[in-house]
């Protein structure tokens, strides 16, 4: 009764904000991301005759609200598989912790995996993809490889709100997410509650959820068409969408530091010289930039020289959470 799985973190073209069921983890709109190859969470899964529920991150041991997150998921993997013991859980991320890059979506999708196939669970992908969302949204598109859809669906019980592939990873080799740091440490506001708040006060929510659908269609065409620009130009434009929602929320939800404003303007100012690339935010001052493999060394090199950038990660198209034979303990 134990197992280890690999699960790739991914990064939103069309990004995920607000929900519909706190509880059961549906959104109020579809988002669409690329699974990004080599930014992972590992993580082993033994139920046993152990005295309690227990979790490890990174070789340290944790508790409270993240612990208690992880006993909820452990549970709902226990309830489908009618066992009842209890787990030792052992995790490790491949990418600084400190990055503050979302560990969530790869975390939840690695446990998932593993802890189903400990429990004698035989899961397909869409099965996977819904228990992962139950333990965090973005975790739902983090189970299947290349270019995912995480479908909003309309029904109560959440059974058609699940990832579905767009395009495989062979499909656009090309393309590239450069993750540029601008800062380390814990975000201020964690999503869920910042997602909420949102809803309740900002003006602007309406909006996001009347234009999301439109581009969603422009991008998952865009992808299956390979057309750069069209992509880039729509996840661009969607994520400062998402981001206008953030800064009108009461109070006030600003991710952004002076370095992810300074890489935004440098963005569009190479761009006008015909260098293309396109940039994107998620809750926290990282700048996700999107491009094509040929214009990788140009734009590391240019991003790099930002006073504030403290470091740059070159993601392609990953492939699918997976189960692995070596475990963590
Ligand atoms: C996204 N984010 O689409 C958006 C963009 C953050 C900004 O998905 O409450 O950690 O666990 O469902 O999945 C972060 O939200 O939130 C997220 P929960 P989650 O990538």
């Amino acid at each position: 009764m134990k197992a280890t799985a690999i699960a790739n973190a991914n990064i939103a073209l069309i990004k995920y904000w607000g929900k519909r069921d706190a509880d059961l983890m549906l959104p109020n709109n579809g988002s669409l991301s690329m699974t990004v190859d080599g930014l992972h969470t590992k993580t082993t899964v033994e139920f046993g005759d152990f005295e309690a529920d227990t979790l490890t991150m990174n070789g340290e041991s944790v508790e409270g609200k993240e612990l208690d997150q992880v006993i909820k998921h452990l549970d709902l993997v226990r309830g489908m598989a009618n066992i009842n013991k209890k787990a030792k859980v052992a995790s490790e991320n491949s990418f600084p912790t400190a990055a503050g890059l979302a560990s969530s979506a790869s975390g939840f999708a690695a446990l998932s995996v593993a802890a189903a196939k400990a429990a004698g669970l035989d899961l397909d992908e869409k099965q996977l993809s819904i228990l992962s969302r139950r333990g965090s949204g973005s975790a739902s598109r983090s189970v299947g490889a290349g270019f995912i859809e995480w479908l909003k669906g309309e029904q109560a019980d959440g059974d058609d709100s699940y990832g579905k592939q767009v395009a495989t990873p062979d499909h656009w080799p090309a393309f590239r997410m450069i993750v540029a740091i601008t800062a380390t440490g814990e975000k201020k506001i964690k999503s869920r509650a910042g997602m909420s708040q949102t809803i309740k006060t900002s003006p602007m929510y309406q909006g996001w959820l009347d234009t999301v659908p439109a581009d969603l269609d422009v991008v998952r065409q865009g992808i299956r068409d390979k057309d750069f620009t069209k992509v880039g130009e729509t996840a661009e434009r969607n994520g400062l969408k998402m981001h206008a929602t953030m800064i009108t929320t009461i109070p006030t939800i600003l991710y952004w530091n002076p370095t992810t404003i300074a890489i935004m303007h440098a963005i569009q100012d190479w761009r006008d010289e015909g260098l293309e690339s396109y940039f994107t935010m998620d809750a926290g001052p990282q700048v996700k930039v999107f491009c094509l493999e040929k214009d990788v060394p140009e734009l590391q090199k240019r991003l790099q020289e930002i006073p504030g950038v403290r470091e740059t990660i070159i993601g392609k198209p990953g492939q699918a959470a997976r189960l692995v034979e070596e475990h963590l303990f």
